[in-house]
């Protein structure tokens, strides 16, 4: 069997490596539909090496489609997500709008697949944040063994994270700083290029970011345990792909560095890149980004807690953050369900 699959965003960041995953991973589709705003709509994108009409997401109606992913925003997936689940469609969602429901599950694929089954009671089911998605993979092994009691972590995000017009700013500032010329912000608070700016997202009654909430809310309702706690900072950075994570875990019993190596060794979607040398470990470029894994690296033991660890976890934040992970877990929808 095949499947009709819509991708709502298809001429974004997410969208087009949606499609790219598709296509490499051989999904089998019968029939693809992209949509965008009727600002992109009559274009085409690419998909398979072929040319596809882009269509207007507000006059598409969603009548026998069996997949649709979403990665256009929170306030589309919030109008227009519901209506192609009334019309039959499963809905894989990118973005943060259904994450935090109760009935709605949110999956990692590695993780906590078997949450895929409560996809019938709304027929969406919720892809995490990237900066979750990552940490998540490489901590749940260590979370089954020992139990984690809390997670402190600052994250390095790249400019892909806010879409291609973050990518676009970076760009662009990049360019002005190196002819000497003024550098105009839009997308970002602060300037990007040559900078670091610790705010992703809006601001919470708190005092933490919603990008840092994210993590918090989600790695609870993943990892089933509502007892971990969670204490982000997101920082965006002058990278185009790959978010990179400093985690510095507690855990219940205590794990060894070796330990700790050799369960993430055998973990799926985890590479360890961990020698203790200069270049032995993972960074963006040339490790992470345009691939799969979630690479792992640095891993020692806390010299400042009995019971902490120490990791270094980067990801391509498009693919796994993002695109991959929603395409695995369609995978696991047709095999096991669909
Ligand atoms: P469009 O090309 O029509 O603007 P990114 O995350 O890279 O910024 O991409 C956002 C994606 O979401 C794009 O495909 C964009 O399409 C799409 N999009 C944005 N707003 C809407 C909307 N109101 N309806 C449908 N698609 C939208
Ligand atoms: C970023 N994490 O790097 C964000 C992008 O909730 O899906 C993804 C936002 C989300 O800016």
């Amino acid at each position: 069997t095949s499947y009709k699959v819509a991708m709502v965003g298809a001429t974004g960041a997410v969208g087009e490596t949606l499609l790219s995953i598709l296509a490499e991973r051989d999904f089998p589709v019968s029939e693809l539909v992209p949509l965008a705003s009727e600002r992109s709509a009559g274009g085409t994108v690419d998909f398979n090496g072929k040319p596809y009409v882009v269509q207007d997401l507000a006059k598409y109606d969603f009548a026998g489609v069996d997949i649709a992913f979403f990665s256009a925003g929170g306030s589309v997936s919030r109008e227009h997500a519901p209506r192609a689940a009334a019309a039959g469609a499963v809905v894989i969602d990118n973005t943060s709008e259904f994450r935090y429901q109760d009935d709605i599950p949110l999956v990692v694929s590695e993780v906590n697949p078997h949450a895929i089954a409560d996809y019938t009671v709304r027929g969406i089911i919720a892809n995490p944040n990237c900066s979750t998605m990552q940490m998540l993979v490489a901590l749940a092994p260590i979370h089954r063994e020992v139990g984690i009691e809390r997670i402190n972590v600052a994250t390095y995000q790249s400019v892909s994270g806010a879409g291609r017009s973050g990518m676009d700013e970076l760009g662009k500032q990049t360019a002005q700083m190196l002819n000497f010329q003024e550098v105009e912000t839009a997308k970002f608070p602060k300037q990007i290029a040559f900078n670091v700016i610790p705010h992703i997202d809006d601001f919470q009654a708190n005092g933490y970011t919603k990008e840092e909430m994210k993590m918090v809310w989600e790695t609870r309702k993943i990892l089933e345990d509502p007892s971990i706690q969670v204490n982000p900072t997101a920082v965006r950075v002058p990278v185009f792909y790959g978010h990179a994570e400093a985690v510095h875990i507690e855990t219940r019993d205590k794990i060894t560095a070796e330990r700790a190596r050799e369960l993430l060794e055998q973990a799926p979607g985890v590479v360890v890149q961990d020698e203790r040398k200069a270049g032995g470990y993972p960074t963006p470029v040339g490790d992470a980004a345009g691939k799969d894994p979630v690479f792992v690296g640095r891993i020692r033991e806390d010299i400042s807690h009995e019971r902490g660890l120490d990791l270094w976890v980067v990801a391509d934040n498009i693919r796994k953050g993002a695109a991959l992970n929603a395409v695995q877990i369609a995978e696991i929808l047709i095999e096991d369900y669909l």
